[in-house]
């Protein structure tokens, strides 16, 4: 492997090309600093020098320029030049800017001239010579050296010690981290030349898997998909990227036909419902979709069939025969987990017609002994049918083609790969799309009328539905392969549906589709020591996290700390309490309120006058490579990996404050009041930024402190456009607004109440958990109390689920009579709270496990 360390300690002399690419940095630094207007037009800001071709195209990063002049000389670019080209990119870059940032002096304008006398120290790390043939390139150094701007910058920086004091001040600097000590992948795409590239700016379609509409979600449900999906979709937003971010419910198939057969109501009539429960958890959640749909529309059926049609026509559709079975009571084929007989493995007589609880072993419906229908128990009978397959091995040459390519460029995570790879290495067979089922899509085929489509054919089309309910332009996103870059997130068991299935059917039907270039699948988040579990009362729903007194945005952050990026993680009530106490109290809080405290109390509310000290350079070098740290791995989609780098820059703010105390200098002479002016104004202008990285994760308080030190708009646009470098936003005379801590301690009893309240072990009762800060006043008309009545619909939710899940354990009769004859009661009180008779409802059919 090409190491740095033999590049900084090397008595070698670089070769010829790699002199080329060292000439080029600093000629683009030159073009920068002395011909600006030659600028990418379309960038926001003269960030980086370019390059025009006659073909009108811009090249605006080194590496770029470099490849393009080896490309014109006729020359090869060799491994070993290569290797140049990456150190630039990744160990040169970085540790310029870190140079660039720890000089950063907001009130000087020869900035850029600093940047030159960086490049040229640099390279005294080298013990090189330029002789010989290398001559022009010491002309040209002593040239740019003795160019008025850059002597004034180094005469103001090195305090008349010249090239030696910088040789010496460089020596002292922690030299760039190589790329292997660092927690991250080197990013060896320059963002800001990617996002050009389309009309200046990258067109990101981003979804996030279609959550099944008759179950609500959960914490580990809604970590996997949408907030994943709503993290990147900000922050691709806050990058200036063309970002369409959309999502749905998933509303066809067998689990909604028998979730309207248990509340009594048509399967249209739960969706609607569902639908509705979908939407107002995401929106408390702050899920900032573009556009939020269903698949149960109009124009799903005409995409569905357009596909269908096409893979018809292209002979990727073949036919045969399969035995199910059939309920003649209930009219209808019956999915294999409406079915439940005797285990032919095990004998345990309540075995699935997927699979046995018992000894855990796949089932063939069919083979079940004495197989019973799970609605009506009547006896099923074997029946075969007609049915269509999409014929994978056909589709596998082209499908793994497709694969190779989207996988080396696009980012995976590695599960993903993993899943995908192992259900290659398996060989593909046909995958039946048809099912007999009324709720779903119709198979427009005159030989499958009273056919639908299966669901994991159907609802990933749904992505695309979706979009032409929100859009007449829909297909400028699905079909448009080369500008629009797709990324789907999901959790992992989700994997093979979107990098096989249904790849197949978008190649098979031929039509330019656009597939996905980043497929980010999560691992399993678990509650405490076990799973989710809805039927045993266990883990907080989406529907319930606002009922713990908990922000939203303190939700986010919590899952966001715990996403399972990698490998399984656990929500736990302790840790999210030691979390927000320790990371977001006297952190994150901690440090942003502090600074604007300063500011309130010591400089009457406005922005102090700054003048940078070695120690606040040091500091602002700090953050900016945290910050890059941060764009790295969000752009590679490493979410909980990036807030780690938030929270550091805090840390280094809080210790920065503790170490520099403006509290005792304010009451200092002159230059101890103006060292705490500058400590203070770094401080608030640090505050400014984390409030910009924050807005990802934590939305609202993102808002709240920009809020407080009446930022201006501006600064959310410009902060991360660049390549990390820190802008300075808030300039002294600057006037904040009025400050306020953002966060509040999660007190030990709080969480104790509500981690029994989700533990699955205990009824839900409303007086453990203790009110929070600002309860709703209830209003009570006529005995109709509408908190008492949401509490005791929960309360009978939960009573409901643990009856059922006491049934399905074949618990003691009279344990099961007990907690039904609770169940009854609270039914009894919700409809006095709701005004209504307390009337026991209709019995309906046993509900599934
Ligand atoms: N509804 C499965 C799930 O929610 C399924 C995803 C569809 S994505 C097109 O896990
Ligand atoms: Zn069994």
């Amino acid at each position: 492997m090409f190491s740095k360390e033999s590049l900084f300690n090397s008595r070698n002399l670089p070769g010829q090309s790699s002199l080329v690419i060292l000439f080029v940095c600093f000629f683009c630094l030159f073009v920068l600093v002395f011909f600006s207007e030659r600028v990418v037009p379309f960038l926001s800001r003269p960030t980086l020098p370019a390059l025009l071709l006659p073909t009108g195209l811009h090249l605006f990063s080194s590496n770029a320029i470099c490849r393009y002049l080896f490309e014109v000389s006729g020359q090869e670019c060799s491994e070993f030049c290569n290797q140049w080209l990456e150190w630039e990119a990744t160990d040169l870059q970085l540790c310029l800017n870190c140079l660039y940032i720890g000089l950063y002096d907001p009130f000087c304008d020869l900035l850029p001239s600093f940047l030159i006398f960086s490049l040229l120290s640099l390279l005294f790390h080298f013990p090189v010579s330029f002789t010989g043939e290398h001559k022009s390139v010491n002309g040209w150094f002593d040239r740019v050296a003795s160019i008025h701007s850059c002597l004034s910058a180094a005469q103001k920086v090195l305090q008349g010690k010249g090239l030696q004091g910088m040789k010496s001040y460089m020596q002292r600097q922690p030299a760039p981290q190589s790329s292997q000590g660092r927690n991250t992948q080197p990013c060896n795409c320059n963002p800001i030349e990617v996002s050009a590239r389309l009309s200046g700016k990258r067109n990101i379609l981003v979804t996030s898997a279609l959550p099944y509409v008759n179950n609500v979600p959960h914490l580990g449900n809604i970590i996997g998909c949408v907030l994943s999906a709503d993290v990147f979709s900000r922050y691709g937003r806050l990058r200036g990227w063309n970002l369409l971010f959309v999502c749905g419910t998933d509303e066809y198939g067998t689990a909604t036909e028998n979730k309207a057969r248990e509340e009594g109501l048509t399967p249209q009539l739960i969706c609607d419902k569902y639908h509705a429960v979908h939407s107002s958890i995401y929106k408390w959640f702050q899920i900032d979709f573009d556009f939020f749909g269903r698949t149960t529309t109009e124009k799903q059926t005409e995409i569905a069939q357009d596909i269908f049609w096409r893979l018809h026509k292209n002979g990727f559709l073949v036919e045969d025969t399969v035995e199910q079975l059939r309920c003649e009571q209930c009219q209808r084929f019956l999915a294999d987990r409406f079915v439940e007989g005797i285990c032919p493995h095990c004998k345990y007589p309540e075995a699935r017609g997927d699979q046995c609880d018992k000894c855990g072993r796949l089932i063939n419906a069919v083979e079940l002994r004495e197989p019973q229908c799970k609605v009506c128990r009547q006896t099923p009978v074997i029946r075969s049918s007609k049915h269509l397959f999409l014929d994978l091995p056909k589709l596998e040459t082209q499908l793994e083609q497709w694969l190779e390519k989207s996988t080396s460029t696009g980012d995976w995570t590695t599960n993903a790969k993993q899943i995908t790879r192992s259900w290659l290495r398996d060989g593909l067979k046909p995958r039946c799309i048809t099912r007999d089922l009324l709720w779903g899509t119709p198979v427009p085929h005159p030989d499958f009328k009273e056919k639908v489509f299966y669901v994991w054919f159907d609802a990933p089309i749904g992505y695309l539905s979706i979009t032409a309910n929100y859009t007449d332009e829909w297909e400028k996103w699905w079909k448009n392969p080369h500008q629009v870059e797709l990324y789907n997130f999901m959790a992992k068991d989700n994997v093979p549906f979107h990098s096989v299935v249904f790849p197949c059917s978008l190649l098979g039907a031929q039509d330019n589709y656009t597939l996905v270039s980043h497929l980010v699948a999560t691992e399993y988040l678990n509650y405490e020591d076990t799973k989710f579990s809805k039927s045993r009362g266990v883990g907080v729903f989406g529907d319930m996290a606002k009922d713990t007194g908990i922000p939203a945005d303190v939700w986010r952050f919590y899952l966001l700390y715990v996403r399972p990026e990698g490998q399984d993680s656990a929500f736990s009530w302790a840790d999210m309490a030691l979390k927000n106490n320790s990371e977001l109290l006297n952190n994150l809080g901690n440090f942003i309120n502090r600074a604007g405290m300063f500011v309130t109390k010591f400089f009457e509310g406005c922005v102090p006058v700054m003048e940078l000290q070695q120690e606040d350079k040091k500091l602002l070098a700090l953050v900016g490579w945290e910050l890059q740290q941060y764009i790295q791995l969000m752009d590679k989609v490493k979410i909980r990996d990036a807030l780690k780098h938030i929270l550091n820059i805090s840390r280094h703010g809080n210790q920065y404050i503790q170490v520099n105390e403006p509290w005792k200098n304010i009451k200092g002479g002159d230059t101890e009041r103006q060292r705490a002016g500058t400590v203070t104004g770094v401080s608030v202008n640090i505050a400014c930024l984390l409030s910009v990285m924050l807005m990802p994760y934590m939305p609202e308080v993102s808002q709240t402190i920009r809020n407080q030190l009446n930022a201006p708009q501006s600064c959310v646009s410009t902060m991360l456009q660049g390549n990390g470098t820190f802008v300075c936003s808030l300039c002294a005379g600057h006037r904040i607004g009025t400050v306020s801590p953002l966060f509040q301690k999660l007190e030990a009893d709080q969480i104790e109440a509500l981690k029994k309240r989700f533990g699955g072990q205990q009824v839900f009762d409303p007086a453990a958990v203790p009110a929070p800060a600002a309860a709703v006043e209830v209003v009570t008309v006529n005995g109709v109390d509408p908190e008492k009545a949401k509490q005791l619909t929960q309360a009978v939710a939960e009573q409901g689920d643990k009856v059922r899940a006491l049934k399905a354990q074949n618990a003691e009769k009279a344990v099961i009579t007990a907690e039904v004859a609770k169940l009854l009661d609270l039914k009894k009180q919700l409809a006095l709270a709701e005004g209504k008779s307390p009337e026991p409802a209709p019995q309906k059919g046993k509900k599934k496990k």
